[in-house]
């Protein structure tokens, strides 16, 4: 008796432990622009974007600069993946931004915890660092505010593709951003305003081209 009684909680361990795994739900993505399209995502203004041959490599470019004339501050050109929203994730993307390498302050921005236009965050990776620039942000319904933990080490000083590595940590409302070979994040916040939404790219008023963005995380 005391032996079955072993197997049926076993049993029960295994299907509690498969269940706990398929409760994860992870998802991938994944998108080079090889076939010549975008068709994975959703940009605010269409016309400012396209995909790009290069050196026999397709990416996606935003090639005009936003105007910004919203009620609040806060980026408007960014493009969104459709139909997928993100609460745990890891994501890895190049990066390049167009703008002449002398200005200060050019840039290109991951959009995150997207849930519609005035409530979002974003990482801006910049050449500079002050309030707003190569930060972490949140937009909630009012102008743009940093949420940076600390310091930040500025990047972008040239018209190269960078290596970009974003992670969110829901429960613990953890943030980084890694940039190139950094093997500790250039940026940090915590935050658990939104504990999920949709992903993007963009720029906040910079010309910028983006390619291999590979995300995993849960739904
Ligand atoms: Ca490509
Ligand atoms: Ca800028």
């Amino acid at each position: 008796m005391k032996k079955i009684s072993i197997i049926i909680s076993f049993i029960i361990l295994f299907v509690n432990f498969t269940n706990s795994f398929s409760q994860i739900n992870l998802q991938r993505f994944f998108d080079n622009f090889e076939d010549g399209t975008a068709k994975n995502w959703q940009p605010n203004d269409p016309k400012k974007w396209e995909v790009v041959k290069e050196n026999n490599n397709y990416y996606y470019n935003l090639k005009t600069q936003a105007e910004i004339n919203t009620p609040i501050r806060r980026p408007v050109e960014f493009s969104l993946i459709k139909g997928l929203n993100y609460t745990d994730f890891t994501m890895t993307l190049k990066a390049k931004c167009l703008r002449t390498v002398d200005r200060k302050g050019r840039d290109i921005i991951i959009v995150f915890g997207y849930r519609d236009d005035t409530h979002f965050y974003y990482a801006h990776i910049s050449n500079i660092h002050d309030n707003v620039h190569n930060s972490i942000l949140i937009v909630n319904g009012a102008d743009r505010k940093p949420i940076l933990s600390g310091e930040s080490i500025p990047g972008l000083k040239d018209k190269k593709f960078h290596n970009i590595r974003l992670r969110r940590h829901i429960e613990s409302g953890l943030i980084e951003v890694y940039v190139d070979d950094f093997e500790f994040p250039v940026m940090t916040a915590v935050d658990k305003t939104f504990k999920s939404g949709r992903i993007g790219v963009g720029s906040f008023d910079d010309t910028a081209g983006f390619d291999d963005v590979k995300i995993i995380g849960k739904k």
